[in-house]
Protein backbone atom coordinates (compact mmCIF):
# COMPACT_ATOMS: atom_id res chain seq x y z
CA UNK A 1 0.00 0.00 0.00
CA UNK A 2 2.88 2.46 0.38
CA UNK A 3 3.49 5.20 -2.54
CA UNK A 4 6.24 7.30 -3.51
CA UNK A 5 4.74 10.64 -4.37
CA UNK A 6 6.76 12.41 -7.32
CA UNK A 7 6.84 16.50 -7.44
CA UNK A 8 4.21 17.41 -9.47
CA UNK A 9 4.30 21.28 -10.58
CA UNK A 10 6.13 22.57 -7.86
CA UNK A 11 4.24 20.14 -4.94
CA UNK A 12 4.27 16.88 -3.92
CA UNK A 13 1.76 14.90 -5.37
CA UNK A 14 -0.98 12.58 -2.97
CA UNK A 15 -0.11 9.10 -2.92
CA UNK A 16 -3.20 7.72 -5.58
CA UNK A 17 -4.44 5.46 -2.92
CA UNK A 18 -4.71 8.12 0.47
CA UNK A 19 -7.92 9.75 -1.15
CA UNK A 20 -9.69 6.73 -1.82
CA UNK A 21 -8.89 5.25 1.51
CA UNK A 22 -9.56 7.67 3.89
CA UNK A 23 -13.40 7.97 1.65
CA UNK A 24 -13.02 4.27 2.70
CA UNK A 25 -12.97 4.39 6.47
CA UNK A 26 -16.32 4.74 8.58
CA UNK A 27 -14.87 5.53 12.04
CA UNK A 28 -11.56 7.44 11.32
CA UNK A 29 -9.50 8.81 14.58
CA UNK A 30 -7.47 12.04 13.75
CA UNK A 31 -4.11 11.86 16.23
CA UNK A 32 -1.29 14.64 16.30
CA UNK A 33 2.02 15.38 18.31
CA UNK A 34 2.16 15.95 21.95
CA UNK A 35 2.04 19.32 23.13
CA UNK A 36 0.03 20.58 19.97
CA UNK A 37 0.87 23.83 18.40
CA UNK A 38 -1.74 25.87 16.31
CA UNK A 39 -0.39 23.83 12.51
CA UNK A 40 -1.17 20.48 14.94
CA UNK A 41 -4.59 21.51 15.88
CA UNK A 42 -5.48 23.24 12.41
CA UNK A 43 -4.57 19.99 10.79
CA UNK A 44 -6.57 17.60 13.12
CA UNK A 45 -9.30 19.49 13.36
CA UNK A 46 -9.49 20.38 9.56
CA UNK A 47 -8.75 16.19 8.83
CA UNK A 48 -11.98 15.60 11.43
CA UNK A 49 -14.33 18.24 10.16
CA UNK A 50 -14.03 16.84 6.49
CA UNK A 51 -13.68 13.44 7.42
CA UNK A 52 -16.48 12.81 10.26
CA UNK A 53 -17.19 9.53 11.16
CA UNK A 54 -20.57 7.81 10.51
CA UNK A 55 -23.32 9.69 12.47
CA UNK A 56 -21.58 12.49 13.84
CA UNK A 57 -17.97 13.60 13.96
CA UNK A 58 -14.20 11.98 13.78
CA UNK A 59 -12.79 11.99 16.86
CA UNK A 60 -9.22 13.58 17.96
CA UNK A 61 -7.39 12.28 20.20
CA UNK A 62 -6.70 14.95 22.31
CA UNK A 63 -5.61 13.94 26.29
CA UNK A 64 -5.73 15.41 29.20
CA UNK A 65 -2.60 17.68 28.58
CA UNK A 66 -2.89 18.74 25.51
CA UNK A 67 -5.02 21.83 26.42
CA UNK A 68 -3.22 25.18 25.21
CA UNK A 69 -4.78 28.15 26.87
CA UNK A 70 -4.33 30.42 24.01
CA UNK A 71 -5.26 27.38 21.43
CA UNK A 72 -8.21 25.62 22.82
CA UNK A 73 -10.75 28.15 20.46
CA UNK A 74 -9.65 26.00 17.28
CA UNK A 75 -11.21 22.69 18.86
CA UNK A 76 -14.10 25.27 20.23
CA UNK A 77 -14.70 26.60 16.81
CA UNK A 78 -14.32 22.97 15.09
CA UNK A 79 -16.93 21.16 17.80
CA UNK A 80 -14.40 18.81 17.91
CA UNK A 81 -15.37 15.31 19.91
CA UNK A 82 -12.36 14.14 21.75
CA UNK A 83 -11.52 10.30 21.41
CA UNK A 84 -11.97 7.65 24.24
CA UNK A 85 -9.68 5.06 23.96
CA UNK A 86 -12.56 2.87 22.66
CA UNK A 87 -12.93 5.10 19.67
CA UNK A 88 -9.20 3.64 19.04
CA UNK A 89 -10.19 0.01 19.02
CA UNK A 90 -13.87 0.78 17.54
CA UNK A 91 -11.98 2.99 14.55
CA UNK A 92 -11.22 1.47 10.84
CA UNK A 93 -7.93 3.61 10.27
CA UNK A 94 -6.08 6.68 11.89
CA UNK A 95 -5.00 9.70 10.37
CA UNK A 96 -1.68 11.20 11.79
CA UNK A 97 -0.79 14.38 11.05
CA UNK A 98 2.47 16.54 11.81
CA UNK A 99 4.18 14.23 13.48
CA UNK A 100 7.23 12.70 12.50
CA UNK A 101 7.26 9.42 14.48
CA UNK A 102 4.65 7.25 16.24
CA UNK A 103 6.40 7.51 20.32
CA UNK A 104 5.37 11.40 19.63
CA UNK A 105 1.75 10.66 18.53
CA UNK A 106 -0.50 12.51 21.12
CA UNK A 107 -3.09 9.25 22.85
CA UNK A 108 -4.04 8.52 26.05
CA UNK A 109 -0.98 6.88 28.58
CA UNK A 110 -3.41 3.88 28.66
CA UNK A 111 -3.39 3.09 24.98
CA UNK A 112 0.14 4.25 24.50
CA UNK A 113 1.61 0.48 23.12
CA UNK A 114 -2.19 -0.43 21.54
CA UNK A 115 -3.60 2.59 19.85
CA UNK A 116 -2.26 1.74 16.37
CA UNK A 117 -2.68 -1.91 16.60
CA UNK A 118 -3.82 -3.28 13.67
CA UNK A 119 -5.28 -0.23 12.65
CA UNK A 120 -4.15 1.31 9.01
CA UNK A 121 -2.45 4.53 9.76
CA UNK A 122 -2.52 7.60 6.94
CA UNK A 123 0.36 9.87 8.02
CA UNK A 124 0.47 13.86 6.76
CA UNK A 125 3.32 15.48 8.12
CA UNK A 126 6.17 18.04 6.94
CA UNK A 127 8.78 17.28 9.38
CA UNK A 128 12.55 16.34 8.08
CA UNK A 129 13.03 13.67 10.61
CA UNK A 130 9.42 11.35 9.62
CA UNK A 131 10.26 8.28 10.18
CA UNK A 132 7.10 7.08 7.24
CA UNK A 133 5.68 4.99 10.41
CA UNK A 134 2.37 5.12 8.14
CA UNK A 135 0.69 2.66 5.58
CA UNK A 136 0.03 5.29 3.54
CA UNK A 137 2.85 8.40 3.81
CA UNK A 138 2.54 11.73 2.49
CA UNK A 139 5.07 13.66 3.84
CA UNK A 140 6.40 16.87 1.54
CA UNK A 141 9.67 18.32 3.67
CA UNK A 142 8.97 21.42 1.59
CA UNK A 143 5.95 22.39 2.92
CA UNK A 144 5.69 24.83 5.35
CA UNK A 145 3.30 23.47 7.55
CA UNK A 146 1.14 20.40 7.93
CA UNK A 147 -2.43 22.42 7.43
CA UNK A 148 -1.06 23.11 4.10
CA UNK A 149 -1.02 19.46 3.34
CA UNK A 150 -4.25 18.87 4.73
CA UNK A 151 -5.43 21.54 2.29
CA UNK A 152 -4.33 20.08 -0.60
CA UNK A 153 -5.63 16.83 0.22
CA UNK A 154 -9.18 18.31 0.83
CA UNK A 155 -8.93 20.17 -2.65
CA UNK A 156 -8.25 17.29 -4.13
CA UNK A 157 -10.59 15.12 -2.58
CA UNK A 158 -12.77 17.62 -3.69
CA UNK A 159 -14.46 18.53 -0.50
CA UNK A 160 -15.84 21.96 0.95
CA UNK A 161 -14.25 24.10 2.75
CA UNK A 162 -16.19 26.08 4.93
CA UNK A 163 -15.28 29.51 7.24
CA UNK A 164 -14.08 27.39 9.79
CA UNK A 165 -11.94 24.68 8.25
CA UNK A 166 -10.48 27.80 6.49
CA UNK A 167 -9.93 29.22 9.54
CA UNK A 168 -8.11 26.02 11.21
CA UNK A 169 -6.10 25.71 7.84
CA UNK A 170 -5.24 29.27 8.26
CA UNK A 171 -3.85 29.68 11.30
CA UNK A 172 -1.77 26.23 11.03
CA UNK A 173 -0.10 28.05 7.95
CA UNK A 174 -0.14 31.21 9.39
CA UNK A 175 1.48 29.79 12.71
CA UNK A 176 4.23 27.31 11.60
CA UNK A 177 5.82 30.04 8.52
CA UNK A 178 5.64 32.61 11.86
CA UNK A 179 3.56 34.89 10.46
CA UNK A 180 4.68 34.41 6.81
CA UNK A 181 8.17 34.92 7.55
CA UNK A 182 10.52 31.53 7.41
CA UNK A 183 12.39 30.20 4.80
CA UNK A 184 9.54 27.94 4.36
CA UNK A 185 7.18 29.87 3.18
CA UNK A 186 7.13 28.88 -0.33
CA UNK A 187 4.28 30.38 -2.75
CA UNK A 188 2.53 27.08 -2.22
CA UNK A 189 2.11 28.44 1.43
CA UNK A 190 0.61 31.72 0.31
CA UNK A 191 -1.40 30.50 -2.74
CA UNK A 192 -3.42 28.16 0.08
CA UNK A 193 -3.37 31.36 2.42
CA UNK A 194 -4.98 33.23 -0.57
CA UNK A 195 -7.43 30.28 -1.00
CA UNK A 196 -8.09 29.70 2.47
CA UNK A 197 -9.16 33.82 2.60
CA UNK A 198 -11.71 33.28 0.16
CA UNK A 199 -12.98 30.32 1.31
CA UNK A 200 -13.77 32.67 4.52
CA UNK A 201 -10.71 32.12 6.84
CA UNK A 202 -11.25 34.78 9.73
CA UNK A 203 -7.73 36.30 8.92
CA UNK A 204 -8.25 39.19 11.91
CA UNK A 205 -9.13 37.10 14.44
CA UNK A 206 -6.63 34.71 14.07
CA UNK A 207 -3.95 37.67 13.73
CA UNK A 208 -5.14 38.46 17.18
CA UNK A 209 -5.81 35.43 18.95
CA UNK A 210 -2.24 33.73 17.84
CA UNK A 211 -0.22 37.15 17.92
CA UNK A 212 -1.91 39.53 20.46
CA UNK A 213 -3.60 37.69 23.03
CA UNK A 214 -0.94 36.84 25.58
CA UNK A 215 -2.37 36.37 29.55
CA UNK A 216 -0.79 38.05 32.40
CA UNK A 217 0.82 34.47 32.86
CA UNK A 218 2.16 34.38 29.64
CA UNK A 219 3.31 37.54 29.13
CA UNK A 220 4.87 37.42 32.81
CA UNK A 221 7.00 34.25 31.31
CA UNK A 222 7.62 36.00 28.01
CA UNK A 223 9.41 38.57 30.30
CA UNK A 224 11.81 35.68 32.51
CA UNK A 225 12.63 34.74 29.60
CA UNK A 226 13.88 38.02 28.10
CA UNK A 227 15.43 38.50 31.50
CA UNK A 228 17.04 34.86 31.25
CA UNK A 229 18.72 35.31 27.02
CA UNK A 230 22.22 35.49 26.78
CA UNK A 231 23.74 35.80 23.98
CA UNK A 232 27.44 33.93 23.72
CA UNK A 233 30.27 32.98 21.09
CA UNK A 234 30.60 36.37 19.89
CA UNK A 235 27.12 36.80 18.97
CA UNK A 236 26.75 33.26 17.07
CA UNK A 237 24.75 31.79 19.63
CA UNK A 238 21.65 32.97 22.01
CA UNK A 239 19.86 30.95 24.63
CA UNK A 240 17.29 31.18 27.28
CA UNK A 241 15.79 29.78 30.06
CA UNK A 242 13.18 28.84 32.32
CA UNK A 243 13.22 26.48 35.00
CA UNK A 244 9.97 24.55 36.66
CA UNK A 245 9.85 26.98 39.66
CA UNK A 246 9.82 30.00 37.18
CA UNK A 247 7.50 28.89 34.88
CA UNK A 248 4.84 28.12 37.46
CA UNK A 249 5.43 31.26 39.83
CA UNK A 250 4.52 32.88 36.76
CA UNK A 251 1.24 31.08 36.53
CA UNK A 252 2.36 28.91 33.25
CA UNK A 253 2.58 25.11 32.90
CA UNK A 254 4.25 23.09 30.34
CA UNK A 255 1.21 23.48 28.49
CA UNK A 256 2.28 27.30 27.59
CA UNK A 257 5.50 26.64 26.25
CA UNK A 258 4.52 27.34 22.29
CA UNK A 259 7.56 29.05 20.56
CA UNK A 260 9.07 31.70 23.00
CA UNK A 261 12.12 30.46 21.32
CA UNK A 262 11.70 32.95 19.07
CA UNK A 263 13.06 35.30 21.93
CA UNK A 264 16.29 34.33 21.77
CA UNK A 265 16.27 33.96 18.04
CA UNK A 266 15.13 37.61 17.83
CA UNK A 267 19.03 38.72 18.45
CA UNK A 268 20.41 39.97 14.61
CA UNK A 269 23.14 37.97 13.66
CA UNK A 270 22.85 34.92 15.44
CA UNK A 271 23.59 31.56 13.72
CA UNK A 272 21.58 29.75 16.68
CA UNK A 273 18.39 30.24 19.13
CA UNK A 274 17.97 27.59 21.55
CA UNK A 275 15.46 27.75 24.66
CA UNK A 276 15.14 25.14 27.44
CA UNK A 277 12.27 25.05 29.67
CA UNK A 278 11.90 22.66 32.76
CA UNK A 279 8.30 21.78 31.82
CA UNK A 280 8.14 18.89 34.78
CA UNK A 281 11.11 18.69 37.73
CA UNK A 282 13.55 16.92 35.87
CA UNK A 283 13.11 16.87 32.42
CA UNK A 284 13.85 19.67 29.73
CA UNK A 285 12.60 20.66 27.01
CA UNK A 286 15.11 22.41 24.23
CA UNK A 287 13.80 24.53 21.08
CA UNK A 288 16.42 24.61 18.51
CA UNK A 289 16.49 27.14 15.64
CA UNK A 290 18.77 27.72 13.10
CA UNK A 291 19.51 30.87 10.90
CA UNK A 292 21.03 31.81 7.51
CA UNK A 293 20.72 27.88 7.10
CA UNK A 294 22.15 26.46 9.81
CA UNK A 295 20.54 22.98 10.04
CA UNK A 296 20.03 22.10 13.46
CA UNK A 297 18.14 19.02 12.97
CA UNK A 298 21.60 16.88 12.96
CA UNK A 299 22.27 18.32 16.39
CA UNK A 300 18.71 17.51 17.55
CA UNK A 301 18.82 14.02 16.12
CA UNK A 302 22.50 13.65 18.02
CA UNK A 303 21.03 14.80 21.32
CA UNK A 304 17.24 12.36 20.64
CA UNK A 305 15.37 14.38 19.48
CA UNK A 306 13.91 15.45 15.92
CA UNK A 307 12.12 18.19 14.25
CA UNK A 308 12.75 19.92 10.96
CA UNK A 309 16.24 21.77 9.28
CA UNK A 310 15.76 24.54 11.14
CA UNK A 311 13.37 23.67 13.93
CA UNK A 312 14.11 20.63 15.69
CA UNK A 313 13.90 20.23 19.19
CA UNK A 314 14.75 17.43 21.91
CA UNK A 315 13.95 16.23 25.29
CA UNK A 316 16.85 16.28 28.26
CA UNK A 317 15.85 14.41 31.64
CA UNK A 318 17.99 16.92 33.76
CA UNK A 319 17.18 19.84 35.50
CA UNK A 320 17.66 23.19 33.45
CA UNK A 321 20.80 24.32 35.09
CA UNK A 322 22.40 20.65 34.52
CA UNK A 323 20.67 20.99 30.50
CA UNK A 324 22.51 23.80 30.13
CA UNK A 325 25.88 22.63 31.40
CA UNK A 326 24.88 19.66 28.89
CA UNK A 327 23.91 21.28 26.21
CA UNK A 328 25.58 24.25 25.44
CA UNK A 329 28.95 23.70 25.07
CA UNK A 330 27.93 21.00 22.50
CA UNK A 331 26.05 23.90 21.01
CA UNK A 332 29.27 25.90 20.64
CA UNK A 333 31.06 22.57 19.19
CA UNK A 334 28.31 22.00 16.59
CA UNK A 335 28.46 25.53 15.33
CA UNK A 336 31.94 25.23 15.15
CA UNK A 337 31.60 21.69 13.29
CA UNK A 338 29.46 23.20 11.00
CA UNK A 339 32.15 26.84 10.49
CA UNK A 340 30.58 28.72 11.85
MN1 LIG B 1 3.85 21.65 11.80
Amino acid sequence: MSTTPVADGGVMSIPADLIPILDSWKNPVVVGHVRPDADCFGSMLAMAMTWPAEGGPAKVSLPPGSESRRLWFMTEWAGAVVAEPGDFAAADGIVVVDTAKAPRCNVDASIKETWSNGKPIINIDHHNSNTMFGAINYVDHDAGSACELVYRVIREAGRDIDPIVASLLYAGIHSDTIGFSLPTTRSSALRAAAALVDCGARVAEIGERLCRALSESEFNLERIIYDNTKLVADGRLAYSTASYTEITEAGCSAADIDDQVSIPRSLVGIDMGILLTEGKPGRTRLNLRGEKGLDVLSFALSLGGGGHHEAAGAIIDESVDEAVDQVIPKALAYLESQGR
